[in-house]
């Protein structure tokens, strides 16, 4: 897979070097790039935003550094295979990110992150990339960021441990969270006993389908407490 991060601040992924994306860079799974957005400026305050048409608080990303750094991204597509590219522009307004989202994602060859900062991209920017590829708005919950750089390294995460031949043991990836549509149950290690607190004793039973029953009772009553919103749906 290849990712292609667009953003005013290329440092902040300094951190994908390392952890899980670091190795998967390294073994050549995942082919990262991160491109400064300033790069495709040509005035001498390399400037980007501009004021709102229509008025209003704060500034808009302006449009044409944004065509010419997805110009020289995207040109490297097969233009007879039809795009196989998804740019995401992570967004406050856009679609929920979720595990399933993160799923498809993984099996895609190419993946654009546009990050946006300030109040948004001008909207056209989006509007003509999808001429040329798939286009996905993204948020990743209804909260406030001051751009889309933590988004889209959260979103990565989420996707680039996904990616086939990432983790060694594909069974620890389904039985997570979510994936089963409920919380996970809670885990226990060693010592047995720790500060007075005793480890649930089915789980020293040795009793596997009485823990495995224990498990799932946990999840649901786990999610049935904190997520009901995960059951009802
Ligand atoms: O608040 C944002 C600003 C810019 C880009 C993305 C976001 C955001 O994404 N998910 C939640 C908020």
């Amino acid at each position: 897979m290849r990712i292609d991060i667009v953003t005013i601040f290329p440092e902040f992924f300094s951190v994908l070097d390392v952890s899980l994306i670091g190795k998967a860079r390294q073994s050549g799974l995942i082919e990262l790039a991160v491109h400064d957005l300033r790069d495709s400026t040509h005035d001498r305050h390399r400037t980007v935003d501009d004021t709102p048409y229509g008025g209003g608080a704060g500034m808009v990303m302006k449009p044409e550094p944004w065509g010419e750094a997805l110009d020289g991204i995207l040109q490297a597509d097969d233009p007879g295979a039809g795009s196989s590219s998804v740019v995401i522009f992570p967004s406050p307004a856009g679609e929920p990110f979720t595990q399933a989202i993160a799923r498809e994602l993984a099996l895609a060859p190419h993946l654009v992150f546009g990050c946006g900062r300030y109040e948004g991209i001008d909207q056209r920017v989006v509007e003509h990339t999808k001429t040329r590829a798939t286009v996905r708005e993204i948020s990743l919950g209804d909260y406030v960021l001051n751009g889309g750089e933590v988004a889209a390294m959260a979103m990565i995460e989420a996707i680039g441990r996904l990616v086939p031949g990432m983790v060694g043991n594909p069974e620890s990836l389904t039985e997570e969270s979510h994936e089963a549509g409920l919380l996970e149950y809670p885990s226990y290690t060693k010592p047995s006993v720790w500060r007075d607190l005793d480890v649930p004793p089915v789980l020293l039973s040795g009793n596997h389908g009485a823990i495995a029953t224990w498990r799932h009772e946990q999840q649901l009553e786990r999610t049935r407490r904190v997520r009901p919103d995960l059951l009802s749906e």
